[in-house]
């Protein structure tokens, strides 16, 4: 592979694509496709009530930590914050991070740094590489299509194959919820930690899947349990976490790793929690016991239709599974395809109502879309079904189809897509009250658990439901008296239960926190109305960073 000349003398900028993303404009931003995972497309019909948080550029960051040249971090820039970092430093490199919705930005920062350094080389990765005729969108010198710390690495003269070293991620910021801040920074939010990337899974639909070479193929960063552990552990001594967002496909695939990881846990006492990406197929390969001593506290999990072919759902019984879940104190955020092949206007309420009947603690739906990289956009292309004149800006599940579907409308697909959010909401109620269920069903089965690590794990999350949670159900009891009355009731009978745990003091915090929860409630629904959006801050960061 040919080199940069400068090697690790090389000076890099790496960036991901430029904001306010939450608006309307030319370079692709949409005010449906806001920076923010809950909003964006798990709760954002639910209000004041909906989780808003963001989450930094992981990829870039990787790949930061993992070359010795000198090198800037740009995270979340405005266009002119992008600009300005051009002029103020010369850069022999300068990369960028995005995904296909986001390609009008890209295109535009090319231009702009031809315009202000037209020495620095271009490098443009992620998946909007996966767009098959990029190289003919913007003014590039390379495009990256796969894993890129290691062709970063060798582009600089180094080894590509060198272990990876993991930066400490703060997996969250900007939290916030019923018109809370919610405390984010080291130590009260989770780590992000990638293991792997891809998925061999290769359902037809799967971006991250193919990107990273599809059916039967992935990218492991860390082998072996023994591996993992030893990350894990440096990032809970540099950021004090004991809750780690395991970024990872499908992380309970890899079950020797995984088994390893709890030997580890066990014998040096980690009482860890770990959010996860599983398919059922993979959780039903591990007993509950495994599943709650490797800390699974958080579960994501792909919940398409008993009609749907999907390997991952094989011999899967996901109601049950789901139930078993929660019982055991595991939340589970849902996940749901709408628009699937065999969907009509006639079985599609029916299809979402199953969906729901779920009744996990959190439930996205993205549309069925065929996207560049995946053996479903092949299909779909080569039935000559693509809508034509789509831009690539709308084209992200969270609107309306990009392809023609056989029984369902463009325009009536945005409409069961809305209304799969708000049926959820209306029916099970908020996140935060189901996530509070599934605390107190854990920490009822487990608050006298033989082994020492569940018991911790519990009582931590446990000092948070006899406290701001209670009063965060004292408050949603209220708030849904107009939406729903028997799931404000529900509400009501889960508070007295709470209160019974854990006494005088959590009725204490209800009565006194609840009524502000329910004005700053309040206050938000009114923000929100009036239009308000969140943004995520600009981030600057410089390693082996020398003044030019
Ligand atoms: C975190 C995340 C987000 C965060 C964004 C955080 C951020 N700062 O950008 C949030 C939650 C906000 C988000 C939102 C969306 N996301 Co998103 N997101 C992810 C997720 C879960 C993890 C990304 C990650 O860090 N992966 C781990 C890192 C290591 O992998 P990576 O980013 O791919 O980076 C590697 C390579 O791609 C490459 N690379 C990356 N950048 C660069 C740069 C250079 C210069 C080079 C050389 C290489 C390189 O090297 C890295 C190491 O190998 C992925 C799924 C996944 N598993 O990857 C989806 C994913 C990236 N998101 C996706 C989508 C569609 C969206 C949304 C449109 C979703 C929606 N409609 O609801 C919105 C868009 C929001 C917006 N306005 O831009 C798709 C992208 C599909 C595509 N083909 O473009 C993915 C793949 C999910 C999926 N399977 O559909 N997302
Ligand atoms: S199991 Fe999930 S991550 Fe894996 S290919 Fe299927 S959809 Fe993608």
């Amino acid at each position: 592979m040919q080199t940069h000349p400068k090697g690790i003398r090389a000076r890099v900028l790496l960036s991901g694509v430029f904001g306010p993303y939450a608006q309307d404009d030319e370079f692709g931003s949409r005010a449906i496709n806001p920076m923010e995972l809950y909003q964006n497309q798990v709760t954002r019909a639910q209000g004041a009530f909906s989780l808003r948080m963001f989450h930094r550029s992981w990829g870039i960051m990787l790949i930061q930590a993992n070359i010795s040249a000198p090198c800037t971090l740009l995270d979340f820039p405005t266009r002119e914050e992008f600009a300005r970092e051009r002029t103020a430093n010369q850069y022999d490199i300068v990369g960028i991070s995005s995904i296909i919705v986001n390609v009008g930005k890209v295109k535009e920062m090319c231009r702009i740094v031809r315009e202000l350094s037209p020495q620095s080389i271009i490098v443009i990765g992620g998946h909007v590489a996966a767009l098959p005729d990029l190289e003919n969108m913007v003014d590039a010198d390379h495009i990256v299509r796969g894993e890129g710390i290691s062709w970063m690495r060798q582009y600089l003269g180094e080894d590509g194959h060198a272990p990876i070293n993991h930066p400490a991620i703060v997996s969250a910021l900007g939290s916030r919820m019923m018109g809370v801040k919610l405390p984010d920074g080291p130590g009260s939010t989770a780590a992000t930690i990638i293991p792997s990337v891809g998925c061999p899974m290769g359902c037809n639909f799967c971006t991250t899947s193919a990107f990273f070479g599809g059916k039967g193929k992935f990218i492991n960063f860390y082998e072996t349990g023994d591996e993992l552990y030893a990350v894990m552990e440096k990032v809970e001594s540099e950021i004090d976490a004991h809750a780690f967002f395991m970024m990872d496909e499908n992380f309970l695939l890899h079950r020797t790793r995984a088994l390893r990881l709890l030997e580890l846990m066990k014998e040096n006492k980690k009482s860890w929690a770990l959010s996860v990406f599983a398919s059922a197929n993979a959780i039903s390969k591990y007993s509950m016991q495994e599943l709650v001593e490797l800390g699974i506290s958080w579960l994501w999990m792909g919940l398409e239709s008993e009609h749907s072919q999907y390997a991952k759902l094989h011999g899967a019984n996901t109601l049950k599974l789901t139930r078993e879940l929660r019982e055991h104190g595991i939340r589970v955020l849902g996940s749901t395809i709408v628009g699937l092949e065999h969907h009509t206007r006639d079985n599609i309420a029916s299809e979402i109502e199953y969906a729901i009947s779920h009744g996990t603690d959190f439930h996205q739906f993205m549309l069925y879309t065929p996207v560049p990289g995946t053996p479903l956009y092949q299909e779909i292309a080569d039935q000559g079904r693509l809508l034509p004149g789509l831009e690539w800006a709308d084209i992200h599940g969270q609107d309306k189809f990009n392809f023609v579907h056989p029984g369902i409308s463009r325009d009536d697909s945005k409409r069961f897509l809305d209304w799969a959010f708000w049926r959820d909401f209306e029916r099970n109620g908020p996140s935060v009250y189901r996530i509070c269920q599934t605390m107190l069903l854990g920490w009822k089965r487990y608050k006298n658990s033989p082994d020492a690590r569940v018991r911790e794990r519990f009582e931590r999350e446990m000092k948070k439901l006899g406290s701001g949670y209670n009063a965060a159900l004292w408050t949603m009891e209220r708030k849904f008296r107009s939406i729903n009355l028997t799931v404000s009731r529900q509400i009501r009978e889960l508070r007295r239960e709470v209160e019974k745990e854990f006494g005088l003091a959590s009725r204490v915090v209800a009565n006194v926190v609840g009524p502000i929860l329910l004005w700053t409630t309040g206050r938000e629904e009114r923000r929100l109305a009036a239009g308000k959006t969140y943004e995520p801050p600009t981030i600057i960061e410089r390693k082996n960073w020398v003044e030019a």
